[in-house]
């Protein structure tokens, strides 16, 4: 009966949770879309592909390629402008590979393998700081004055947790 409830309780806390607490956003993000992690798209294919998206720190790469045919590797930017692959930072070389961008830093991707580099299978990957990516909160303007954010995150707390006290407690009295 306890253990019922405590396990009532962690449910409806972690529900809550999950619904009231500020999303990260973290995006995945398919290299080269259906093309893969291979330079069959040529020089500049990747260098295009990346033009296309605002990367953000916990955003996730994943690089889709056969092992054994390919590799990823981050290196320098010394090394990535000259596709050196001597000096990698990591390497891994079962496909298909996630990639977490940690940091608002560059990453720099190559292939490993035997001319893939100057063929154009290289990416670089400038990663923003999440907070400044983060859109302005929108309707705090019309909330009342200080917290404007604390009282609509707890008013939205408070709501969700009613209804979900009154879904669970029905199972809650069905043990
Ligand atoms: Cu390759």
């Amino acid at each position: 009966m306890a253990a019922t409830m405590n396990l009532t309780l962690l449910v409806v806390a972690l529900i809550a949770a999950a619904t009231v607490l500020p999303r990260t956003q973290a995006a995945q993000y398919v290299v080269g879309d259906t093309t893969g992690w291979n330079p069959s798209g040529g020089a500049t294919f990747y260098t295009s592909w990346a033009a296309k998206h605002n990367f953000s720190v916990g955003d996730i790469l994943v690089f889709n390629f056969t092992t054994g045919v390919h590799d990823l590797a981050t290196v320098s930017q010394v090394a990535f402008n000259a596709c050196n692959t001597n000096t990698t930072i990591t390497r891994i070389t079962t496909g298909p590979a996630n990639f977490t961008l940690n940091s608002n830093v560059s990453y720099y991707f190559i292939c490993t393998f035997p001319q893939h580099c100057s063929k154009g299978q290289k990416l670089a990957i400038t990663v923003k700081a999440s907070s400044g990516t983060l859109p302005p909160p929108t309707g705090v303007t019309s909330a009342p004055p200080p917290p404007p954010s604390a009282s609509s995150a707890s008013s939205q707390a408070s709501t969700f947790l009613l209804i979900l006290m009154t879904i669970a407690l029905p199972i809650f009295y069905l043990f």
